[in-house]
């Protein structure tokens, strides 16, 4: 569950960036935490990495803004997509309030996002948590690359999507599906969390994110009161 802490005023929640080694969960931090300005975004921590390999998470927290009387925080994680570290990925993964999917378009990495999907799955059943419970999306990353050498969007999801969440095209590198992904994932968790104990903060916030007047602002970078308000509309 999001944390909604009434003394501070502050509803935090934690998103983790699941996939295979190599599928781009890092860049998409990287991405999020070059492009939008400092006011929203802070530090990039990359916790024990060797070469570009995550060897343990990477943390970025990302502030959604005021709303209401509440400041909206998410904290994404990454866990380390290589098969040997599955304790660190189950480490990373307790207490996730949503999962983005990152997987590796590439035809020769098709069996490693089966895996990685299996090895989630397993991983949040150790943890007691419901798959289907979880707010989850799909990013099919690396679309950038040549199309002889990745599998269409339509052929990953039949294979991968069973569940038909949320699902985009990604190429992380260049920022495309980055924040789609990342706002799609954020109006889910708010959404539950509104809907699991009457938030009305977290209500008008996941409302706030689904509009298309938030795309452009979550671009330029730039989240006010007004525009989370003003979309959301009065107090539920
Ligand atoms: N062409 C292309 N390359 C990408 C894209 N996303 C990531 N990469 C490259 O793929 C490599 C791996 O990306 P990372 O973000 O480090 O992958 P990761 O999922 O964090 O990998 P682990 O930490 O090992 O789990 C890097 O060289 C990236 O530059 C993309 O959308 N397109
Ligand atoms: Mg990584």
């Amino acid at each position: 569950m999001p944390i909604v802490d009434h003394a501070t005023r502050l509803i935090t929640c934690k998103l983790v960036y699941y996939g295979p080694g190599r599928s781009g969960k890092t860049t998409n931090l990287t991405y999020l935490h070059s492009a939008l300005p400092g006011t929203q975004v802070g530090e990039l921590t990359s916790l024990a990495t060797r070469r570009d390999r995550t060897l343990f998470f990477d943390y970025l927290p990302v502030d959604l803004g005021t709303v209401g009387a509440y400041h909206v925080r998410f904290q994404l994680y990454t866990v380390p997509g290589q098969p040997y570290y599955r304790a660190i990925r189950q480490l990373v993964l307790q207490g996730a309030d949503g999962i983005a999917f990152v997987a590796d378009s590439q035809r020769h990495r098709w069996d490693d996002n089966v895996e990685s999907l299996r090895d989630l799955h397993a991983n949040l059943a150790e943890h007691g948590v419901d798959a289907r419970e979880l707010p989850i999306v799909m990013q099919y990353n690396k679309q950038d690359l040549p199309a002889a050498l990745t599998a269409p969007v339509a052929e990953l999801s039949a294979a991968l999507n069973f569940r038909g969440v949320p699902e985009f095209a990604g190429d992380a590198l260049h920022g495309a599906g980055v924040f789609d992904t990342l706002r799609s994932l954020g109006m889910r968790v708010l959404k539950r969390l509104g809907a699991d104990d009457g938030t009305a903060t977290a209500h008008r916030a996941a409302f706030a994110l689904r509009t298309p007047a938030f795309s452009p602002v979550l671009h330029a970078g730039y989240v006010t009161t007004d525009m989370l308000t003003g979309a959301a509309g009065g107090d539920a």
